[in-house]
Formats: C-alpha cells, sequence, structure tokens
C-alpha cells in the first residue's frame, strides 16, 4: 500500500529523506507538569507507607442489587461504545497526520517560530533561507497516522471530519440514551463524596495496588466514574468546540469565540491538549479491563452479561479485529480510490460544514499592533522566466487577463488595477495545516473588477490561475464561488503590511477571500477565468490542491 505516484517530486514530499522524530516541549511547561505528576505520586506513596492502604468501601451484592439502575450493559451502550471505539481511532489517527502538517503548538495566534512550546520536529526555523511551512511538514509512519507518510493533511481531514459527523451521531445517541434510560446515575458525579473516594482509588493504583472493586456490571469506582463522566461530558464537547475554533469562516465572522480558548492556537492547542487525554484514557482504561478480569469486563461490554464465559472475550477479539480491518480499509481507499474518498466526504460531511459555514461573512479587522512579526509563507516561489522577467522590471509589463463567461474581458496593468478602488484591511489568515498570521491588505475588491468586466449569467465559479507551481510541478490554480468572491473583504492585493506585496507573499497579485483557508488564496496571479463550474478547469475537483492533494472545495475550516 502506498500513495498513487504522480511523479517524482511528488515522492520526495510524501517520502521525504529525513524522517526522524523528535518531540520538545518548553521546559517551563514540563517541569511543573513533572513536579505535578510526582507530587500526587508521592503523596499516594506516602500515604501508603505511613498510614496503609486507605478503606474503601465494597458493596456486597445485596447492596448493588439495591440500586434504583438497571444494571448491567443494554445494547445501546455496547453498540455506542463499539462505534466510539473505530471513530475514536479513526479520529486520534487521521487528527495525527494532520497535526504533523504543521508540528507545532503556539499559545499565539502569530505562530512566531520559537514560540511554540510544543513541537514534533527536530528542525529550529532557519532565518537565513526561505523556509515555508510546507518545508516544515513531517513524515509520519502510517501505522500511527491515517493516512499517515507526508503532507496527507487534505485526505486526513476527509476522515477526520467523516468519522466526526458519526461520532457526534452516536454520541449524541449515547447521551440520549444515557438519561432514558437512567444510566446516568451509573456516571455523572452527584455527591462531592465522589473526590475522597477517587483520591482513595488511586492511592492503590498509583501503588500498583488493585482496590476492591464494586461489580463493574452495577457499580464503578469513583476514578473510573470520573473518567467515564469526563470522556463523554468533557473531553469530547471541549474537541468540538476548539476543533470550530479553528474554523476561517467562524473566527473571521465571530471573533470573540476563538478568544474563548486563547485564540486560534489556543484552541489548536486545546484540541490537541484533549487528544492526549483521549489516549490516557484509552492506555488506562485497556489495561485495566485486562488487568482487573478480561473475562468478566468483555462479557459486561460485548455480551452485557455477567458471567466468565469466554463469548464476550472470543466476540471482542473479533471485534476489535473488524476495526483493524476497518483502519486498513480507510488507508487502501485513501491510496487507490483517493478522489472517491474526496467525493464521499464532500457530498455527507463536507456538505453539512459547507451548509452551516459558508454563508459566515467574514468581517473581522485587526488593529496595526496586532500585524504578526513573522508570516509563514508558503508555496513555491515562480520559476517561469516569465515570472522573472516581469519582476525584474517591477511588473511594468504585467498585464491580468480577465477573461472566460463575462461580457468585457480585460487585460489591466498593475497601474490600472491601482487606479480603481482600494480597500485595506487586516485580517487574520487560516492555513490548513493549522498555522496563522495577521497581515494588513491593500487591493482591489473582487467586486470592482465584477462590475467593470461584467460577468455573464452563466458564470458561477471564479477560477485563478498563477505563475508559481504545484508540489507535482503544474501550474497553480483555485477556483471559488462567486458569492464568497463578493464579500467586502475579498480582495486581489498588492500591498501587505503597507509597502508593495513583495515576491515571497504573491507579488504581483494575491487573493485574499477571508472566510476561506489559505490555499484557495491564489499568490502570483497570472490571469482569472469566469467558468460556469469547477468542472471545466483542471482535473474538475475546483483547484490544484484539490485535484492533487483532495482537498475541499470549499474551505470554511
Ligand atoms: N500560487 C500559489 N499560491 C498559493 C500557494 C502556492 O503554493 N502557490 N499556497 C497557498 C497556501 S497553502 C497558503 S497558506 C497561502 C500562503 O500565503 P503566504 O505565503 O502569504 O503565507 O498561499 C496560498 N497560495
Ligand atoms: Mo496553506
Amino acid at each position: 500500500m502506498s500513495p498513487k505516484k504522480k511523479g517524482p517530486k511528488d515522492d520526495a514530499v510524501k517520502y521525504p529523506q529525513d524522517r526522524r522524530q523528535a518531540l520538545w516541549i518548553r521546559s517551563s511547561l514540563l517541569v511543573p507538569l513533572c513536579l505535578l505528576v510526582l507530587i500526587s505520586f508521592a503523596l499516594a506513596w506516602g500515604r501508603y507507607l505511613l498510614f496503609g492502604l486507605p478503606f474503601i468501601h465494597v458493596y456486597s451484592l445485596a447492596e448493588l442489587h439495591l440500586s434504583q439502575v438497571n444494571p448491567g450493559f443494554p445494547a445501546w451502550l455496547r453498540l455506542t461504545h463499539f462505534a466510539n471505539f473505530l471513530l475514536m481511532l479513526l479520529i486520534i489517527r487521521s487528527g495525527l497526520s494532520i497535526l504533523w502538517d504543521h508540528p507545532r503548538l503556539y499559545g499565539n495566534v502569530h505562530c512566531t517560530p520559537g514560540t511554540e512550546w510544543i513541537r514534533f520536529t527536530p528542525t529550529k526555523v532557519p532565518t537565513d533561507r526561505l523556509y515555508t511551512a510546507n518545508d516544515d511538514q513531517r513524515y509520519l509512519s502510517p501505522w500511527l497516522g491515517l493516512p499517515g507518510f507526508r503532507h496527507t493533511v487534505g485526505m486526513a481531514r476527509h476522515w477526520h471530519f467523516l468519522s466526526d459527523l458519526l461520532w457526534i451521531a452516536f454520541g449524541l445517541a449515547y447521551v440520549v440514551m444515557l438519561f432514558v434510560s437512567g444510566h446516568w446515575e451509573r456516571i455523572l458525579p452527584t455527591s462531592w463524596q465522589i473526590l475522597p473516594e477517587a483520591w482513595a482509588t488511586f492511592v492503590y493504583y498509583a501503588t500498583f495496588h488493585l482496590p476492591p472493586e464494586p461489580d463493574g456490571f452495577y457499580r464503578y469506582n469513583a476514578l473510573q466514574q470520573i473518567a467515564y463522566f469526563a470522556v463523554p461530558f468533557v473531553l469530547a464537547p471541549l474537541s468540538i468546540l476548539s476543533g470550530i475554533a479553528m474554523s476561517p469562516s467562524v473566527d473571521n465572522r465571530f471573533p470573540w469565540y476563538p478568544k474563548l480558548f486563547g485564540g486560534r492556537q489556543g484552541a489548536r492547542s486545546l484540541h490537541f491538549l484533549v487528544l492526549v487525554g483521549y489516549v490516557a484514557f484509552i492506555i488506562i482504561h485497556v489495561l485495566l479491563v485486562f488487568a482487573t478480569g478480561s473475562l468478566r469486563n468483555m462479557n459486561h461490554i460485548v455480551m452485557g452479561r455477567d458471567d466468565t464465559q469466554p463469548i464476550g472475550l472470543i466476540l471482542g477479539l473479533v471485534g476489535i479485529a473488524a476495526v483493524a480491518a476497518a483502519c486498513f480499509a480507510a488507508h487502501w481507499l485513501s491510496w487507490n480510490r483517493p478522489h472517491a474518498v474526496q467525493v464521499a466526504a464532500k457530498h455527507t460531511s463536507g456538505a453539512a460544514l459547507t451548509r452551516w459555514l459558508d454563508p459566515l461573512k467574514p468581517r473581522a479587522e485587526y488593529r496595526r499592533e496586532d500585524i504578526s512579526a513573522h508570516f509563514w509563507p508558503n508555496g513555491e516561489l515562480p520559476t517561469s522566466d516569465e515570472w522573472k522577467a516581469l519582476e525584474a522590471s517591477d511588473f511594468k509589463e504585467y498585464r491580468l487577463r480577465v477573461h472566460g463567461l463575462v461580457e468585457n474581458p480585460v487585460e489591466l496593468s498593475l497601474d490600472d488595477i491601482k487606479a480603481m478602488s482600494k480597500r485595506e484591511q487586516t485580517t487574520m489568515h487560516h492555513c490548513i495545516q493549522g498555522w496563522s498570521g495577521i497581515a494588513e491588505w491593500g487591493g482591489l475588491p473582487f467586486t470592482e473588477l465584477m462590475k467593470l468586466v461584467q460577468p455573464s449569467p452563466d458564470a458561477r465559479v471564479v477560477a485563478f490561475y498563477s505563475f508559481g507551481e504545484s508540489h507535482s510541478g503544474r501550474q497553480y490554480y483555485d477556483t471559488h464561488t462567486i458569492a464568497n468572491l463578493q464579500h467586502p473583504q475579498s480582495l486581489l492585493a498588492y500591498e501587505m503590511n503597507y509597502a508593495p506585496l513583495g515576491p515571497v507573499y504573491g507579488a504581483p497579485l494575491r487573493l485574499r477571500v477571508e472566510n476561506q483557508l489559505g490555499y484557495k488564496m491564489v499568490k502570483w496571479i497570472q490571469s482569472i477565468e469566469f467558468i460556469a463550474s469547477e468542472k471545466d478547469v483542471g482535473e474538475g475537483y475546483g483547484g490544484v490542491k484539490e485535484d492533487e492533494e483532495y482537498f475541499d472545495l470549499i474551505a470554511d475550516i
């Protein structure tokens, strides 16, 4: 199973020479964290050595039978647990693939290199040469990531969002049934008594003892109950809400929303910390299931029975094998039917997200003081003689050709464009890789260009062609709906941070479409074509990133 080959250039992207893995955490965070863990363990050991293991009330069967709640593991619980097992694996593994595309997490929206609190790369960002966000992507083993390898963020996002949708559906079903059935009493802590009990239970685990268990068929121990409560009622909502806070259409429409999480990067960091929480939970949960009687426990969750027959374990292992097979199938599809996955996502998760997010009109503006000192560059500088010659003469000879389904096709010089009306805006850029940055942009509102060229009624989409190339060496292009180009913040920018747009950032002209992710904002624009449908250009998926890397046609999140 290997990625579909598009040529040596693309190969070099997916299989880089440098596949080292590294983890670095800022010591001002690592030290207190380690201290916290050490102190908790020290306290537990102190308690154990000085006073022995704490008393924990052991419920007799008679007492357990007194509970109002029906005991056991009903079918809805077993089903949602199994679905969750599969979906969490897909979500976590695709999430890692996404993270490895920009393997740094920050507390600030500027993503200034060196300010990250954690990084998953051995590379320090060089300052003596052009180093783009694409250069910074890391390789991830496909055993860990879905789909893994390097720069597979487009495919990873399809699995992430497709699984999210199902995971939320099963999660809601679980919560509804929990309350309908009365089983919430087993999960929701209702008395403060749970805290001292949880501490007592922790003393057992921390000193390598198993606490006296109530039968899990009837009752969970205090720590277990807290964990089973926290995962669906704390971690899950946090991951959904922080995920939404990374969307350009949400953030640039409701700038207060990401601020709740400390900005887009705070949200991204939290999203990752929740992942760490899930992984820690899964590891401990699985270990304890096996340590405390795998036969009985597996019968509980697989069969809903409270005995020690081997059937639950056997069927459970079959279930685990099925989940592993599903993971392999996801990889197979990723490499052998990538466009099918892309199209499936477009009509399901993508359609849902577009429906909710695309109507949000971007309007957030930042202050001059907010401008990022470092703005990650992306994409490869054009190498064509045509662009180099234009650049050498300050784009005096540049002509922007606007054509296609328009009444009045034009060829405009940079001076012509500058002579038309100008808008300035200071906005936040959202890259699909996860980084962000704030910059001032000045340029021609796209609606002004539309007034000039008069699109015909059958023009629905606009294609922007670049002087630059894609990873595999094809011309970079992307398309937008006319609706998204009609926002006041949709610009053809020739100015960045109050200076003429530099070569690295897209000179002479680049797009700003603030409710979309960065890859939609074509740099080094050569020409613009009004078309009926994105299917009419390139491979028909809406852009070179969509054609080659299976990115989404509409990029609201
Ligand atoms: N021609 C061209 N335009 C491009 C790209 C590219 O590779 N080629 N990269 C896109 C991506 S992924 C991003 S995030 C932004 C980056 O813009 P910046 O360099 O100003 O940060 O440009 C977009 N436009
Ligand atoms: Mo990007």
